[in-house]
């Protein structure tokens, strides 16, 4: 009877420090091998040099450089589309829109080769073929903004409620 128990608690200890050796093992080879390559991003960085990081950097931050279109509807007149500007650099464009007028509106941006004033029309709407955003419906007296990626070409800029692209809700926009 002792010995068996003195057995058993071998085991048990053996399988105790069997399960704390494996998990020592497991944590410092794992802990080793994150701080290993922690430690070559570091030297990467360092090899690398401080100038050609710098020269990068700059070169990211003009590549992710984003133009800002504001754009007004329904101002002046009811069915004015009036944008600060109708062309912009390649790239990120955010659209800031404001509905400065008294009944909703919206504005979508299409690329297409068909000048502003000539998209087709089918029940009162003009066919938004090209679509790379829009703000959706907006309520009078609210602002919203979107950004899309512009690459070169030509852009028609409209508002597409029932009827407001013929009442002359439209502006081309080009991008060079
Ligand atoms: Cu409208």
């Amino acid at each position: 009877m002792p010995k068996s128990s003195t057995l058993i608690r071998s085991l048990a200890l053996i399988g105790a420090v069997g399960v704390a050796a494996t998990g020592v093992v497991a944590c410092g080879s794992s802990s080793s091998s994150s701080s290993s390559s922690a430690a070559d991003t570091m030297a990467t960085m360092a090899t690398t040099g401080t100038a050609t990081t710098d020269t990068t950097a700059t070169t990211a931050k003009k590549a992710t450089e984003v133009t800002t279109v504001a754009v007004t509807l329904g101002k002046p007149s009811a069915f004015s589309l009036v944008p600060d500007t109708t062309t912009a650099p390649a790239g990120k464009v955010t659209f800031t829109v404001d509905n400065a007028g008294t009944m909703a509106h919206e504005l979508v941006v299409l690329k297409t080769d068909t000048p502003a004033k000539s998209l087709p029309v089918k029940n009162g709407l003009a066919v938004e073929t090209g679509n790379i955003g829009e703000t959706g419906d907006m309520a009078a007296g609210t602002s919203k903004s979107f950004t899309v990626t512009m690459e070169k070409g030509h852009y028609v800029l409209l508002c597409n409620l029932p009827g407001h692209y013929q009442g002359g809700m439209y502006k081309d926009f080009t991008v060079s």
